[in-house]
C-alpha cells in the first residue's frame, strides 16, 4: 500500500510514521508515505497556495495552479492512484469502508486547510471526497492520518497473527469486550471470576455476551445494521 499526501504540513506525517503498529509497517515497507507541498509547486515569489473567496466571506480558498501541480506531482511520481480529497462534505467512512480503501494499491489524499478547495480543483482532479465524521476539523492532516492508520493496520502481517485473530473472529460489527490485566484487585474492584477460570469457552461465551451487551446499550444502530445469529440471540437472553 502506497499513501501520497498533499499537504502543506509535511512535519506533521515524519513523527507520525515513526511510531507505534503503522510507524513499523513503513519501516519495515508494509506500506510507504509520499508527502507533497503545494508550497513547493508555486511559481510566485511569495509561494502563494490560497487566495480570498469570489463573493467575499470570511476565510481563504486553495488555489487550483498549486494543489493541482502537487497533486499530480503525486500521482505520477507514484503508479496513478485515485485522488481523494479529505472533507466533511465527504463520504462518511466506516469500518468496511476502510476494509476496500485497503484493497487498493495506493491512493493520494489531499489534506485541505482554509475554508475549502476552488471548486474547480475537486473537479479536475479529484476521484472521490472522504469524511471521517460529523463534525469540523481545521484541516485535513489528522483526517489523513486517521484513514492511514485505520488502513495499514489491516494489511497482512502489520498486526501481530494475536490481534488479527481477534480482529477475524466474532467482533466483527460489535463493541469490544471490556479488558483487564494485573493486578487481580484494584481499589477493591476485581477482575470478572470468569477470565481467570481457566475455562476457555466460558471466557469466549462471556466476551461475546459482553461485546453484544455493550453493543446493544451504545450503539443500537451497529446491531440494528448487522443483525445478530441465532447462537447471538441465545446468548443475549440468558
Ligand atoms: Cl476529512 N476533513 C476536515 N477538515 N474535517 C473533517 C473531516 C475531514 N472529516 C470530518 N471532519
Amino acid at each position: 500500500m502506497r499513501f501520497d499526501v498533499v499537504t502543506l504540513f509535511p512535519d506533521l506525517f515524519r513523527v507520525w510514521a515513526e511510531q507505534g503498529v503503522t510507524g513499523r509497517a513503513l519501516t519495515r515497507g508494509q506500506a510507504m508515505l509520499g508527502l507533497w507541498n503545494p508550497r513547493d509547486y508555486a511559481e510566485d515569489v511569495h509561494r502563494t497556495v490560497d487566495d480570498r473567496p469570489y463573493g467575499g466571506g470570511p476565510g481563504m480558498v486553495m488555489k487550483v495552479a498549486p494543489w493541482r501541480a502537487a497533486v499530480q506531482a503525486a500521482r505520477s511520481g507514484s503508479g496513478d492512484h485515485r485522488v481523494v480529497y479529505l472533507t466533511p462534505q465527504g463520504r462518511p467512512l466506516d469500518q468496511a469502508a476502510i476494509g476496500e480503501i485497503a484493497k487498493a494499491p495506493g491512493w493520494v489524499l489531499i489534506a485541505g486547510r482554509y475554508e475549502g478547495a476552488d471548486e474547480r480543483l475537486i473537479e479536475s482532479c479529484v476521484d472521490e471526497e472522504w469524511s471521517i465524521g460529523d463534525y469540523v476539523l481545521s484541516g485535513g492532516e489528522l483526517a489523513a492520518m486517521v484513514v492511514m492508520d485505520a488502513v495499514i493496520r489491516l494489511l497482512p502481517g502489520v498486526l501481530g497473527h494475536r490481534d488479527s485473530a481477534r480482529e477475524d473472529s466474532y467482533m466483527d460489527g460489535l463493541l469490544d469486550c471490556p479488558h483487564y490485566t494485573r493486578p487481580e484487585v484494584v481499589e477493591g474492584r476485581s477482575v470478572p471470576a470468569v477470565l481467570v477460570s481457566g475455562d476457555h469457552e466460558a471466557i469466549r461465551r462471556w466476551r461475546l455476551q459482553q461485546s453484544l451487551g455493550r453493543t446493544w446499550l451504545r450503539r443500537p444502530d451497529l446491531l440494528e445494521r448487522r443483525g445478530l445469529s441465532d447462537a447471538e440471540r441465545a446468548l443475549l437472553e440468558e
